[in-house]
């Protein structure tokens, strides 16, 4: 028995899980038990300028006589994580005495930038931060949209890392940087001292060349954007470093512990604990965001592709992540943290039971749109989407809750069609795994719209990805990404759901519904 820690860092909560590969009746299996779960989310923080002869920031407003308050920026609490990292991996010490190894993987896009002595000059801005409003036309005007895209094959998100590192022109911070590190490598350079890319990750940024692996320098060149800031790529799957001493200490874990790099890119991880058995599968890697797609061998290029905003990110074993960002159950969390505020009833479950209880498709909006994007007042951007489809806004919270819910299948509907056409590729079942797998009525309404068989599970995809690729590096496990996914699978409890089910819509009103969100 070879136990690993595998740190999976989500926008709602970070977890460190212990995954213990285990031999079974008909092989080897993983066995997941989390052993930290801690918070995150974003923390909004306004520049203070201090003194008579502080200057202000674009947008700043006056603070008061000698000091001048910036823009907040949303930020993440980066020491906060890994404090959290820190704790699960003594906790996952103290569980199984000695780890076989580390991986952590997380969101895309967001860095620290690290300054000439190595230190992390500030948080992590947040991807939903502001400061990146109107970048991707000032980029565009010196790399176009088409020859951005035929070089990096990634979708146009105003958070990609290109347009955060463009639109932090000029800043102080920016000047005095000489590395940025993605969120899973600046955590993982803490822990060993070895600074590197991984290239799943990698793949996000918008500055990696999409078909042979390696940084776009050119690009970044003509942006503006320092090359001397991207470190080393390394492959998922490979040894990053040894934890060094003064951490192992800490954490009190005797023999020398690895860090093993993974499919650092959180859904990189998840789409290698989808549990396939055939090679015809679409996923939905359904949390915060729903990431909603085939596993290519090549990248699609072209302009219908880029058109649709379809990514190509990299996956492991040299696989491409064909898919697109469905805007995900971040509706629904910021609903219901309003209604929190609000005083109003906010339990999920019950919620979800009043949902069902809707009649489908009633209100239907594009739920990708950009509005959706920042934090705020969902149910009022739900409300003004539907009234400028023609629509009746949804009154109850239970008729918002479905709103939300018939949208996002509708949203899976139409990437998975999309993503068959686009490809050339044939799809019999969709596999849904992540958080959204708890979501009955949602994994209902996604095998009824896009008219497939849903498999749902696991829940924790990206966490399972992480210690299959782990182990497979530490030699526990061989083979191919299939094999991987052969152990995975074993003992997940998946559960199967028919198009075509009770109380649901039917071909004919989807395409309707279609019709009616996407005007
Ligand atoms: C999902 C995810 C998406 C990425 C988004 C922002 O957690 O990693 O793949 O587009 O977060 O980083």
């Amino acid at each position: 028995m070879s136990a690993f820690a595998a740190v999976d860092l989500g926008a709602s909560s970070g977890r460190v899980i212990v995954g213990r590969v285990v031999d079974g009746v008909d092989g080897p299996r993983a066995a997941l038990h989390e052993v930290n779960r801690f918070p995150n989310g974003p923390v909004r923080v306004p520049a203070v300028v201090g003194g008579a002869s502080g200057s202000s920031t674009a947008g700043a407003q006056t603070g008061g006589p000698g000091a001048t308050t910036g823009e907040a920026t949303l930020f993440w609490d980066v020491l906060h994580l890994y404090r959290g990292v820190l704790d699960g991996l003594r906790a996952a010490t103290r569980e199984v005495g000695t780890l076989a190894g580390v991986g952590i993987d997380s969101w895309a896009v967001d860095h620290g930038l690290l300054d000439a002595d190595g230190r992390l000059l500030g948080n992590p801005v947040h991807y939903r931060d502001a400061r990146t409003d109107g970048i991707p036309d000032k980029a565009f005007a010196t790399v176009p949209a088409a020859e951005l895209y035929a070089r990096t094959g990634l979708q146009v998100q105003p958070f990609n890392t290109v347009f955060q590192l463009v639109a932090a022109q000029g800043t102080a911070a920016l000047a005095a940087a000489r590395q940025a590190l993605l969120v899973p490598d600046l955590l993982g350079a803490w822990l060993t001292g070895v600074p590197v890319a991984e290239v799943t990750n990698a793949s996000t940024t918008g500055l990696l060349d999409a078909t042979n692996r390696t940084w776009a320098l050119d690009v970044a060149d003509r942006l503006g954007i320092d090359t001397r800031l991207l470190p080393p790529l390394r492959d998922p799957g490979v040894l990053l470093g040894h934890v060094r001493d003064d951490v192992r200490a800490d954490v009190g874990h005797h023999a020398p512990l690895p860090v093993w790099t993974v499919g650092s890119h959180d859904t990189a991880s998840a789409v290698v604990a989808v549990p396939a058995t055939r090679p015809d599968f679409a996923y939905v890697s359904c949390g915060t965001w729903s990431l909603v797609g085939l596993e290519l061998d090549a990248p699609v290029l072209t302009e219908a592709s880029r058109a649709a905003n379809f990514t190509n990110e990299a996956g492991v074993d040299g696989t491409v992540r064909y898919l697109k960002n469905v805007m995900g159950l971040w509706v629904l969390q910021e609903t219901l943290r309003v209604w929190n505020e609000a005083g109003l009833p906010a339990d999920l479950p019950d919620l979800l039971a009043a949902a069902s209880q809707v009649p489908a498709l009633t209100t239907v909006v594009d739920i990708d749109a950009p509005a959706f994007l920042p934090p705020g007042d969902m149910p009022a951007r739900l409300a003004a989407a539907a009234a400028r489809t023609g629509q009746t806004p949804p009154q109850t919270q239970a008729e918002v809750v479905r709103c939300i819910l018939d949208s996002l299948a509708l949203a899976y509907r139409r990437a998975v069609r999309q993503a068959v056409s686009l490809s050339g590729r044939d799809v019999q079942v969709v596999h849904v795994v992540g958080g959204g797998v708890r979501n009955e009525l949602l994994c209902r309404l996604t095998a009824d719209a896009t008219g497939l068989p849903v498999v749902a599970g696991p829940v924790e995809g990206a966490a399972l990805g992480n210690v299959l690729v782990q182990a497979r590096a530490a030699g526990v496990l061989s083979g191919s990404l299939a094999d991987l996914r052969t152990v995975g699978a074993r003992g997940l409890d998946l559960r199967r759901y028919e198009p075509g089910g009770p109380g649901m819509p039917g071909a004919a009103q989807w395409s309707a519904a279609e019709a009616r969100a996407f005007v």
